[in-house]
């Protein structure tokens, strides 16, 4: 894949989805590389429209690109609810748009603000979507640094063959949160729902990346142009 093609179809599925803020929104910004494409995006909208929106971001790292880039920041302080989040993913489901995220390590903040918002925007490039969640990563679990290893042998035991997620200098990988993340392989799922289900009742467990009925509308940027799914029951 040329990554160069592959960063212009990011780019064109964020800037579709940047045309869905309308004035006087608070909106939810993504991690990841196409979610930057999108505050760079929004900014643009910003700067020459005059455009008035709060943004809550998902991480410090995007915190710290939109606060660059002039983008007014909020918090759950200030807001009850959120107009919409725009975000990355790392599979999409087509026939669900199910998703599984938090490959940059965001999911914990993600899957709260996805929590807190009337809609879900999803920007991806094609390669994204999967028949099936699972055929290509891993599902992320975020779990707390206290017995780590008594949460990842109860991943283990659910099969989900667990790897603790290692960063800079072969240290673990610590998130935003201070939390470290085991990514567990469970392969490619039939049933999602039940795997959530079991990485719900996990102790130790704060959060995982399979993000289940979330979704409004996905943007896939790819060869055609960008492209819409829809969930079924909004066609
Ligand atoms: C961050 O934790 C993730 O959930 C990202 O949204 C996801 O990994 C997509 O990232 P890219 O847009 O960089 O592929």
């Amino acid at each position: 894949m040329d990554q160069r093609e592959q960063n212009q179809w990011k780019q064109a599925a964020a800037e579709a989805a940047a045309g869905l803020v309308e004035d006087g929104m608070v909106v939810g910004l993504g991690s990841g590389s196409t979610a930057a494409f999108f505050v760079a995006a929004l900014a643009r909208r910003i700067s020459l429209e005059g455009l008035r929106v709060s943004g809550l971001a998902t991480s410090r790292e995007t915190a710290d690109q939109a606060r660059g880039l002039g983008i007014t920041l909020t918090s759950f302080s200030e807001q009850a609810q959120i107009d919409i989040v725009v975000d990355g993913a790392d599979e999409i489901e087509t026939g669900t748009l199910y998703l599984i995220k938090g490959r940059g390590g965001a999911l914990l903040r993600e899957k709260i603000v996805a929590a807190a918002s009337r809609r879900m925007a999803v920007i991806a490039d094609e390669t994204k979507l999967v028949g099936r969640l699972g055929s290509i990563v891993s599902v992320p679990v975020e779990v707390v640094q206290f017995g780590w290893q008594a949460t990842e042998r109860r991943l283990g035991q659910l099969g989900g063959n667990p790897s603790l997620r290692v960063g800079r200098g072969s240290q673990p990988y610590v998130t935003d949160g201070g939390n470290f993340i085991v990514d567990c392989a469970f392969g490619v799922m039939e049933n999602p729902e039940e795997v959530a289900h079991h990485l719900d009742q996990v102790v130790g467990a704060v959060e995982h990346g399979l993000f289940l009925g979330f979704t409004w509308q996905v943007f896939v940027g790819g060869r055609e142009g960008v492209r819409i799914l829809k969930r079924k029951a909004d066609d």
